[in-house]
């Protein structure tokens, strides 16, 4: 049975807002030309291979073959500076804000470079911050006190002291995590990168032995807030099936880029679903529960139905597909350059999602109308993980472009793509 829900986006404070088309495009240039020349970015963006330069001139019309694929057309030019996107963005960047279940940080993707994929765990996006009921000022007396309530559908319930996860944790290697609410309203920084180690949740969950019957698992975290909010219902959890379980399935992590959680991503134990939305990434995971196959939904599971790809409001948990994201492009910035006495722009993107990296893009400049093939190499090593691309352009016009990628593969499910979901539209002023 399918209920309905409201379809507006709660995730961001003031995402119910129309959005303003014209806000302050300036906003959104927060990479520096000084910050750009210091860093490697020059010679890491460049491509990802030593392949001879093509001309810049049939860069944008020509899709490339093989062998040029990863030409590195800017080779001896200049950066000049950005081209700024048209902003929608409605809190700071880059800085925590707000409270409980309506805290956020909003992650700078401008500054992605193929040097540092991985997002500082101080910038790693933020959706709900850590509960001022829940007393984490001692970290060490929280670890030494903390459970999770095992059982359910067992033969062997027991409360797993973080400690027995703690001393069996290794690392899980470097994931990208999306909001599924992530929007124009948040530049799309809801979207981060980091390396976590723990176990798999499988692992854990076999210890309580499991009976035939149990072929769901429920996974809850605290999630009671001192104040209420507008948009987002307490009660984190989410029903995963037992087949989902595994080594690439969901993990209980402890550590974040090499350190403990730190208290707004979960301290001290979350979940962490490689290739999912966010949403389930349940944080300060407190109990797994072994349930039957008719489990209903949870309140969680049926608040991120719409964002998650669900057809209406499903009532059961076995009634929602995964919650993957489907392979996904966008820009992340748009460098002028001074190539043998002409401007060209260089569109550098990020891409993310899928069940196996994606190779090939294709990327529009008038909303969708017409696609060309990207001129750089997708530079992804896991599905896991995110990587960037680059694409020269060389735009004839000044004014607004609506820039916009999809997948060539018409046979890849690429449902936001397809709906021009990550859209962005830059401002070029010289040509
Ligand atoms: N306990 C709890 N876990 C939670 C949430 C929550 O509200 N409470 N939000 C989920 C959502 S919607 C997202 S996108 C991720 C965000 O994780 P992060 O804040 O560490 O980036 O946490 C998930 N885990
Ligand atoms: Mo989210």
């Amino acid at each position: 049975m399918l209920r309905r829900r409201p379809t507006s986006d709660p995730e961001l404070s003031a995402s119910e807002a129309p959005h303003r088309a014209e806000a302050l495009p300036e906003r959104a240039v927060t990479f520096s030309r000084r910050t750009f020349l210091q860093g490697s970015v020059g010679a890491a963006l460049l491509g990802c291979g030593e392949s001879p330069t093509v001309a810049v001139d049939d860069a944008s019309t020509d899709a490339p073959d093989d062998a040029s694929r990863c030409a590195d057309p800017f080779a001896g030019a200049a950066l000049l500076g950005l081209a700024p996107f048209v902003s929608q963005r409605e809190g700071p960047l880059a800085e925590p804000f707000g409270a409980g279940l309506d805290g956020r940080l909003i992650t700078d993707l401008t500054t992605l470079t193929d040097d540092a994929l991985e997002t500082p765990t101080a910038r790693f996006y933020v959706r709900t911050r850590a509960s001022s009921l829940l007393d984490l000022r001692d970290r060490d007396a929280v670890r030494g006190a903390w459970r999770v309530a095992l059982g359910g559908d067992v033969d062997a319930p027991r409360d797993v002291p973080l400690a027995e996860i703690l001393a069996q944790s290794a690392p899980l290697g470097a994931t990208v995590m999306e909001c599924s609410g992530n929007a124009a309203a948040a530049d799309f920084g809801l979207m981060s990168a980091a390396r976590w180690a723990g176990v798999p949740l499988a692992r854990v969950v076999a210890t309580a032995r499991p009976r035939a019957s149990a072929t769901r698992v429920l996974v809850s975290g605290f999630d009671r807030y001192a104040t209420t909010s507008a948009r987002s219902r307490p009660g984190a959890s989410w029903v995963f099936s037992r087949d989902e379980l595994g080594d690439d399935g969901p993990w209980l992590v402890t550590a974040m880029n090499g350190e403990a959680l730190p208290d707004d991503h979960g301290f001290p134990l979350r979940l962490i679903v490689p290739g999912w939305y966010g949403c389930a990434s349940i944080k300060w995971v407190d109990a797994v529960q072994l349930v039957a196959d008719d489990v209903a939904a949870t309140d969680h599971m049926q608040e991120f139905a719409s964002r998650t790809g669900q057809e209406g409001v499903p009532t059961l948990a076995r009634e929602y597909r995964p919650a993957v994201m489907d392979p996904a492009a966008m820009p992340v910035r748009v460098e002028r350059w001074r190539v043998g006495g002409r401007v060209v722009h260089r569109v550098v993107g990020v891409a993310w999602g899928g069940a196996r990296p994606v190779d090939a893009l294709e990327i529009s400049f008038d909303g969708g109308i017409r696609y060309e093939r990207v001129t750089g190499c997708v530079a992804r090593t896991s599905s896991r993980s995110w990587g960037l691309w680059t694409h020269a352009w060389r735009p004839t016009e000044t004014g607004r472009y609506i820039v916009r990628l999809r997948v060539p593969d018409r046979a890849v499910t690429q449902r936001r793509l397809d709906a021009g979901y990550y859209a962005r539209t830059v401002e070029i002023t010289s040509v």
